[in-house]
């Protein structure tokens, strides 16, 4: 029979679908019995979740199917966002608030004898990410929804997130988190999207001179997509990861059956390990390896999914047009290899000659810096690379010579720095390696930085010569924040002010109207209204402290808080000598001065990398003097130290809300730029800060006087360093009371000479208090005297952190994504009607 059109279209499925509590309601209890995973005779709380989760995504996947069909139809150009890092958090409240259906899931919920409070804690957070980095792009995906933009996000699916975090007395431990335990109610496994992925192998040339890579082992590429909704749009984009796995046929049952049973699942455990964990030990060579093959895993199996879409939707290729349908982002060097994978498929697949591959691949890949520290400047061993990877080491060769020849050509005073900038690292013949960053800034026709500082040291500093050379390619996008996660979903009650006094909520997707908060920040309706709702959250966030960590903290005290990656730059370290001092001052107070001071919880909260011996004590540090502070009798009541264990999205939404002080002091220059302080300040915390990152613009948008600043600036720390190492430096007094109050062993007998050596010392990176703790210390308690100052004064207070919250339109993820997509991309909107 011939078949039509009609026939062979897919039929429409009448599904329960959400809309008002009833509905909804229906919808979760044919969830419940017919697609969870429980005995259908139960309801409990969990099985309420994957219930109500899988009912939500009914809502999602529909959206989904429209959008992408509508971007098919349109054919626009697109934009891939690759990143080896995604740091999701919980989806759930997230997307009915998208969807414009909260309210609908609570009363369905209520009906069902359940809590809608109570069932989203039971979604485990999807850590596939490590820290600023990794949020940012959930937060890009967000707003590339919102914005109706074309677009995918591209990942890999590791079984295990980051650790979980446990504080033991030992200090940090770090256990595997398992966040597939019960599997992902968010995924859709997508069995027809795989590609073959190959490593090792060899390069073999044909009779008419092409190149071919051969051989080795070759795995499969297994597509999982997880909705993204955007905000009152029915767009709905897709985070794309890619699961490494083994088909069938490559399972040797001969051997198997044979009785060798490990050799026959081989491949499958080298499969399994793509996957297990984000960022692998590397220090050794294995370690090293298996990074780079997750890193080609993404690119390989994201272009030529690219491609594959790229030929779908053009009959006949002009590959010249390729540029004009796809952006290609790459979140820092983690991704670096889709440029030679995209020169490759062109040439050896396409048959493209090297000029015009080159073009097309050059315009079509852009690439963000997110940090200056050398230490995370990729570098890759050309050995590794030309074993895993041979057709790849071939071609980025064939870009260093191609590189040398340009400058020897068009800037012969640059020869003598031309070893420094090459691709290729060649100064130790022993250990030659591949620069990553090197390989973007020559290959792609854009490169940002994330904060103008930031953007401009690399200008100025890391890329001086390149900028020299292109000064075109270089460009500032200061980083954001979704408001929808970041203000309206985790702080309803502040959100309900705002849309109050603003007479709109439209500032959900247009952030700038805050600053109509502006003319009330002084009106005392507002102040207390704005108080109760600092207040209410901070009751929330105290009841957590207390149900999870068994801290019990008072929310009448000021919550200073500092939440982030633990590390030596950020200086966690400051904090908590500034602490120690501020216990020594409390102590030999008389009760009359003590009860004048004012009050403070200082909570830290942040993982540090497994092998980050200096980081951990850091931790270890923070946790000893809250052991003694906080038990303290006299003390207690007026200082408390708090380390909140795991610390994750889901702690940040609750964490973030209810601070007061929120501390961004790393050493000026140090930073790319950050981007809780950004979440700090639209809720409508005060910074105390630095003049780093994007510290710098926040200061400049809510106004100098609501901003407690202190410490170098970026220009000053190369001369201070050498002061410092010159002997040059007098230390505070203060802070040579508070090390040696930890040498007395005040806060156990750990060994923390490690820690006090460093502000002295070497180290590691070169003689002395690198990081400038020391230097920066006075300033800093000086600062802090101010804040409590000003505490005391609660009307001040109070327009300030209004006037924070008003400031904070420039800082939405929104306003980060047009400027990508207007001055990187070309890529317009695409809205589905
Ligand atoms: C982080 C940067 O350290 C941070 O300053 C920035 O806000 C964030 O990226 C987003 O841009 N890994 N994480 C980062 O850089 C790298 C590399």
């Amino acid at each position: 029979m011939a078949s039509n059109a009609s026939e062979s279209a897919v039929p429409a499925i009448a599904h329960p679908t959400p809309g008002d509590s009833f509905g909804v309601a229906a919808n979760i209890v044919y969830h419940s019995q017919f697609s969870s995973r429980f005995s259908p005779f139960k309801f409990e709380v969990e099985q309420a979740f994957y219930a109500t989760a899988a009912s939500v995504k009914d809502a999602l996947v529909q959206r989904w199917n429209e959008t992408y069909k509508h971007f098919h139809e349109e054919d626009p150009k697109q934009v891939y966002y690759l990143s080896m890092e995604f740091l999701q958090g919980r989806a759930l409240t997230n997307a009915i608030g998208n969807l414009g259906l909260s309210d609908a899931y609570a009363a369905a919920l209520t009906k069902l004898g359940h809590d809608l409070e109570n069932v989203r804690e039971q979604e485990k957070d999807a850590a596939l990410g490590n820290g600023g980095l990794g949020r940012l792009a959930s937060c890009f995906l967000d707003s590339m929804a919102t914005l109706d933009l074309p677009a995918w996000g591209y990942g890999l699916r590791y079984k295990y997130g980051l650790f979980k975090q446990i504080i033991s007395s030992k200090g940090q431990e770090e256990y595997a988190e398992d966040w597939l335990e019960k599997s992902s109610p968010w995924e859709i496994v997508r069995h027809d999207v795989t590609y073959p992925v190959r490593f090792f192998g060899e390069v073999q040339v044909d009779s008419d001179g092409r190149r071919k890579w051969i051989g080795g082992e070759v795995m499969q590429a297994l597509a999982y997509d997880i909705p993204i909704p955007g905000y009152n749009t029915k767009n709905t984009i897709s985070l794309r990861i890619w699961e490494a796995r083994v088909p069938a046929e490559d399972f040797d049952l001969y051997a198997f059956n044979a009785g060798k049973h490990e050799e026959a699942v081989q491949l499958q455990l080298k499969a399994d390990q793509i996957c297990s964990v984000l960022y692998p030990g590397d220090s050794t060579e294995d370690g090293k390896l298996l990074r780079l093959k997750q890193q080609y895993m993404l690119c390989s199996a994201s272009l030529q999914d690219i491609f594959s879409r790229f030929k779908e939707r053009r009959g006949a290729i002009s590959w010249d047009e390729f540029p004009n349908k796809v952006a290609v982002q790459l979140n820092d060097t983690h991704p670096t290899l889709a440029i030679p994978e995209l020169m490759r498929i062109l040439m050896d697949d396409e048959g493209l000659g090297w000029d015009q591959a080159w073009n097309i691949t050059s315009s079509t890949i852009a690439y963000t810096n997110h940090t200056v520290l050398p230490e995370a400047l990729e570098k890759w061993s050309q050995v590794v690379m030309a074993k895993l990877l041979p057709r790849h080491m071939e071609i980025i060769a064939e870009i260093d010579k191609r590189f040398q020849v340009l400058v020897a050509r068009t800037r012969p005073e640059l020869e003598s720095k031309l070893e420094a900038l090459q691709v290729l690292d060649n100064s130790n013949p022993e250990k030659k390696l591949v620069r990553m960053a090197h390989l973007c800034v020559v290959s792609a026709h854009s490169v940002n930085g994330v904060a103008e500082l930031h953007s401009e040291i690399l200008k100025k500093e890391l890329f001086s010569d390149f900028y020299s050379l292109w000064p075109e390619k270089f460009n500032n996008k200061t980083n954001g924040v979704t408001p929808r996660r970041w203000l309206r979903f985790c702080s309803p009650e502040l959100s309900a002010i705002i849309t109050k006094w603003l007479r709109t909520d439209k500032w959900v997707t247009n952030l700038d109207l805050l600053s109509g908060l502006r003319e009330f920040a002084e009106n005392k309706q507002l102040q207390e209204e704005w108080n109760a709702a600092k207040l209410a959250n901070k009751v929330r966030f105290a009841d957590y402290l207390l149900k999870v960590v068994g801290v019990e903290v008072n929310p009448q005290t000021l919550f200073d808080i500092q939440i982030k990656r633990i590390h030596e730059y950020k200086r966690q370290l400051l904090n908590i000598l500034s602490v120690i001092y501020r216990y020594k001052t409390i102590k030999e107070m008389s009760p009359e001065e003590r009860a004048n001071t004012v009050p403070r919880t200082v909570m830290f909260g942040g993982k540090a990398f497994a092998t980050y011996a200096q980081a951990k004590r850091i931790v270890k540090l923070v946790t000893d003097v809250g052991a003694v502070v906080n038990n303290d009798p006299n003390v207690s009541p007026h200082l408390k130290v708090v380390f909140i264990p795991n610390y994750n999205v889901t702690v940040a939404e609750l964490a973030i809300p209810a601070s007061e002080l929120s501390q961004h002091i790393s050493t000026a220059g140090m930073e790319a730029s950050g981007t809780s302080n950004m979440k700090f300040a639209l809720n409508g915390s005060l910074i105390i800060g630095t003049l780093d990152g994007a510290n710098i613009e926040i200061r400049e948008e809510i106004g100098e006087d609501n901003f407690f600043l202190f410490g170098a600036r970026a220009d000053d720390v190369p001369r201070l360093r050498k002061e410092r190492e010159q002997g040059k430096f007098v230390p505070d007094p203060r802070f040579e009371e508070v090390k040696d109050f930890i040498r007395s062993k005040a806060f156990g007998d750990f060994d923390y000479e490690p820690l006090l050596e460093a502000l002295e010392g070497d180290t590691g990176y070169g003689r002395g208090d690198y990081f400038l703790v020391g230097q920066d210390f006075p300033g800093y308690l000086d600062a802090q005297d101010k804040v409590d100052e000003t505490y005391k004064n609660r009307a001040k207070w109070m327009k300030m952190s209004i006037l924070s919250t008003a400031g904070s339109g420039k800082f939405s993820s929104d306003r980060t994504i047009s400027q990508y997509a207007n001055e990187i991309w070309q890529v317009g909107q695409c809205r589905v009607p």
